[in-house]
């Protein structure tokens, strides 16, 4: 936002600088001693609640700019809100388990403990020094036994309710580090600190039953009004509905007693035009076929070296081994090949399919690959005779041919038609599929929330009693091996069973940490009760009213918090099946990036700009290669540190100017320039407030505008704000200022209540400025923070004048401003005083005047 220079006058006066750096800590200090943004864990009777929550960060050791356009988003709405007489809750914690903290202690030797909670200190502060309006009384971390014990109990009533299953299932297992790996650690299929070639491995997980919720989840993304539509979308994909057929092809020849193949598909109206059938290299045929050929068992053996995770399935080129067998159509009674193939998954459908390359990318392209049919069933409405599929398929809606009696119809009908038939023929059914998988929650990991239960070799699983939780992770343990520590400790995993005090063994796995945030919004309501939640307390608060965080969760932390919710619903511990009433994604802060002379990356306070547009290394004159605009990233160095730009600004220019910038649902280009704006206009406001004095000859007419401004002004910003447009919020408000400094001769009333008001307009984005503008003007006032939103006049929003156009013989030459009652010789009176229409008229005189209220006036001579 460029910045209009400083009016005259202001510099005329003794200078007297804004000292943010005395400013911002003392109100912050002003605010917690008032306990401003304290409310009880049960508002009282009547009162408005509002619950803003922004994602909590991970304890990573330094806030980012990611951080300070999250957390000032949220602290506008909530500021704003509290001044519209909400009672708002505004907590903050800490998402503190996981993997960086382990990884520290194994480089540096550091307890995963110490190293989190010294960054939780030092983030913390930083963010205290943003002036966010927090109540930090409701402060947790995950990684707080008296967190993660709550957690335990949760886990053991969801184990209860029947929420909870244990099954085999395939995981990537890095043979060297001895240890299960996300999919986001396994890099072209080696695992990523071992560089093993990564193996899968079938293990006994924990997994929570979210596909149990499967149709309400998706059905009810329908409520979330104030959600947006991108992310509605991506979890409506993730979960997955589709409706198709299952049913089983007949092997020509049984193998290992296998006599059936049953497939899942979503196109049984391309049924004719199958080409082969595709099996999992874990399916049982793909096993049998192993068991007998060796280079069948080779090739499984290579298809498991793949990974598990579907992105990398996708992307890996589609390979396959044909087994001799072969399966009778349904419908045609001919034989096709089975063959066995990477891209079939094993945990969707039936793990095996048909293929039908002429209607599906990838089996057209493995049908490609190993020379098999490609036969057109369904072609476009008006396609001739010659439509091929031979180079491309053919995936959208049309007309079904080569497929006897399904010829003629569309899609959808031949989809009905071929199940109607497999029915009649006792093949198989019509189902619905989902694509959504239980939630696997097992980590073989140390930083994280232990599995509260026992296994005995007589009872089986035993939970552990809820009197004995929190069930601690142990101090004691040891990095230097590998696996997981909580596997290899001498002692911790060794306990009597509750049951019957045989030798029994802990759970040694611990939560993903997607579950520890997926309940923290809950816990803030009642943050130190000695249950999960408090029921008073949640029904009172939840669902959060504003949720605001990054697109980045849009499906796993958002998908899995509506499932934990409708589980804590079905254990009695809430009442409500949605945790987020409204969400608001926010874009990326993006930076220039830089390069030296040798390619290697610079921060950008090692880069000096040079005025023609260029730029070197600070104090040398190596050159830099400017590069593109794009996130901020480590790795590129093209970060910025907050607290670098708050030690040199104050944070009211970091909070200004990351909300000045572009609306909050867009990426943003962080820059100098910018930030210097931000603070120059600080300063202009500052010295804006000190100007106010009773002009030398008042003028009523000149008030009367400035009110209308000023009005107008809180009508805009309002409604800006409601809308999330807090860039136009800003605009606003530098024009408001203008008119404040344009206006030397309004009246002191009117330019003092253009000032409060436009202080208390701004007060949600720059809080330390609009205190210290406050009580400067209002000496001894209580604070601001507590003040009430102002109201608009609506006397004053009102327009007084039109804006008419002027034309002479049909040509614009001017346009004037009259009053909305004015009447026609009024206007033409004013419209033949424009110097430009007496200019245009010549001195002919005026033959014809038309006037158009509120549109035009037009003079003939
Ligand atoms: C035949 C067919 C013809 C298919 C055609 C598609 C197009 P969605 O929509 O995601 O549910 N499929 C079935 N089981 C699979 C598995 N275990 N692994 C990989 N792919 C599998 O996908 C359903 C489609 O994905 C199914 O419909 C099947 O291919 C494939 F012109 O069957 B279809
Ligand atoms: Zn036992």
């Amino acid at each position: 936002m460029p910045d209009t220079p400083a009016p005259p006058h202001a510099d005329t006066r003794p200078e007297s600088r804004y000292d943010f750096r005395a400013a911002e800590p003392k109100w912050q200090r002003a605010w917690e001693e008032a306990g401003c943004f304290r409310v009880p864990d049960v508002p009282p009777p009547g009162a408005r609640k509002y619950y803003v929550l922004e994602m909590f960060p991970y304890p990573s050791g330094k806030i980012h700019m990611g951080h300070v356009r999250n957390y000032t988003l949220g602290d506008v709405v909530a500021r704003y809100k509290r001044a519209r007489g909400h009672l708002v809750m505004h907590p903050m914690g800490w998402d503190a388990f996981g993997l960086p903290a382990e990884n520290a202690a194994r480089e540096r030797g550091i307890h995963p403990g110490k190293w989190t909670y010294d960054n939780i200190a030092n983030m913390r502060a930083e963010l205290k020094r943003m002036g966010l309006s927090l109540e930090w009384e409701r402060e947790f971390a995950t990684c707080d036994p008296e967190y993660y014990g709550q957690q335990q109990k949760l886990f053991l009533d969801f184990l209860e309710a029947g929420l909870v299953e244990r099954k085999e299932s395939w995981v990537n297992w890095d043979p060297v580090d001895g240890t299960v790996l996300a999919n986001e650690q396994v890099i072209d299929g080696r695992g990523w600190r071992s560089g093993a070639p990564v193996e899968k491995k079938k293990l006994s997980q924990w997994f929570l039953s979210i596909t149990k919720f499967a149709p309400e989840l998706l059905e009810a993304l329908g409520t979330l009004a104030r959600w947006p539509e991108r992310v509605k979308l991506m979890q409506a994909n993730w979960i997955g509905r589709s409706e198709g057929a299952r049913f089983a092809f007949r092997l020509a020849t049984p193998v290992a007693g296998i006599a059936e193949c049953e497939v899942f598909t979503t196109r049984p109206d391309t049924l004719f035009g199958m080409s082969f059938l595709a099996v999992a290299a874990e399916h049982p045929i793909a096993a049998a076929v192993a068991a007998r050929d060796p280079a069948a068992a080779a090739f499984i053996a290579e298809c498991r070296a793949m990974g598990t995770s579907e992105a990398v399935i996708e992307q890996a080129e589609k390979r396959g081994y044909d087994t001799g067998l072969r399966v009778v159509h349904p419908f045609t009674g001919e034989t096709h090949p089975v063959w066995i193939a990477n891209f079939v998954l094993m945990e969707y459908g039936t793990g095996a399919l048909f293929g039908c390359p002429g209607h599906d990318e990838r089996d057209h392209e493995f049908a490609r690959k190993y020379g098999l049919p490609i036969k057109p069933v369904v072609k476009p409405r008006e396609a001739g005779e010659d439509f091929s599929v031979a180079e491309k398929p053919f995936t959208e809606d049309g007309v079904i041919v080569n497929s006897g009696f399904l010829d003629g119809l569309d899609v959808a009908a031949a989809k009905r038609a071929a199940i109607a038939r497999l029915e009649e023929l006792g093949a198989g059914r019509g189902v619905v599929n989902w694509r959504l998988r239980d939630w696997g929650v097992s980590r073989q990991r140390y930083w994280g929330c232990p599995i509260p239960v026992i296994h005995c070799e007589a009872c089986g699983i035993v939970p552990v009693p809820k009197e004995q939780l929190p069930v601690r992770l142990p101090e004691d343990v040891d990095f230097s091996k590998p696996g997981n520590p909580l596997d290899h400790h001498p002692s911790w995993k060794h306990v009597p069973c509750p049951r019957c005090g045989a030798p029994a063994r802990r759970e040694t796995d611990t939560f993903d940490t997607f579950v520890d945030s997926s309940w923290y919004f809950a816990r803030f309501c009642s943050p130190r009760a000695a249950e999960p939640v408090t029921r008073e307390a949640v029904d009172a608060w939840l669902p959060v009213d504003q949720y605001i965080g990054g697109i980045e969760h849009a499906i796993l932390h958002l998908l899995y918090s509506r499932f934990f919710t409708r589980a804590m619903k079905a254990t009695g511990h809430v009442a409500l099946d949605e945790p987020f009433a409204g969400l608001f994604t926010q874009g990326m802060v993006q930076h220039e990036s830089y390069k030296g002379a040798d390619g290697r990356w610079l921060y950008p306070d090692e880069v000096e700009k040079r005025p023609d547009g260029t730029a070197v290394v600070k104090g040398t004159e190596e050159p830099v290669t400017i590069g593109r605009v794009e996130a901020m990233s480590k790795s590129k160095r093209n970060t910025v540190d907050p607290g670098a730009i708050i030690d040199r600004y104050g944070a009211d220019t970091a909070r200004w100017f990351i909300l000045s910038d572009n609306p909050p649902e867009r990426d943003m280009e962080w820059s100098e320039a910018g930030v210097a704006g931000a603070s120059r206009f600080i300063g202009r406001l500052w010295r804006l407030a000190q100007s106010l004095q009773e002009a030398d000859a008042p003028d009523e007419a000149a008030g009367r505008k400035l009110r209308q401004a000023t009005h107008r002004t809180i009508a805009a910003v309002t409604e800006a704000l409601e809308g999330f447009a807090f860039n136009v919020a800003v605009a606003r408000i530098h024009e408001l200022a203008n008119a404040i400094a344009d206006s030397p001769s309004a009246p002191l009333a009117a330019r003092r209540e253009a000032l409060e008001t436009m202080t208390r307009l701004f007060a949600p984005m720059m809080p330390h400025l609009a205190e210290e503008i406050w009580h400067a003007l209002n000496p001894g006032a209580g604070l601001l923070a507590r003040l009430p939103w102002p109201e608009a006049d609506p006397a004053l929003l009102a327009a007084e004048t039109l804006t008419l156009a002027v034309q002479v013989g049909g040509k614009l030459r001017a346009t004037i401003e009259v009053p909305v009652d004015a009447t026609d010789e009024q206007v033409f009176a004013l419209a033949e005083a424009e110097p430009n229409v007496i200019r245009a008229l010549d001195g002919k005189p005026v033959r014809k005047r038309i006037h158009v209220k509120g549109r035009v006036v037009n003079l003939v001579a």
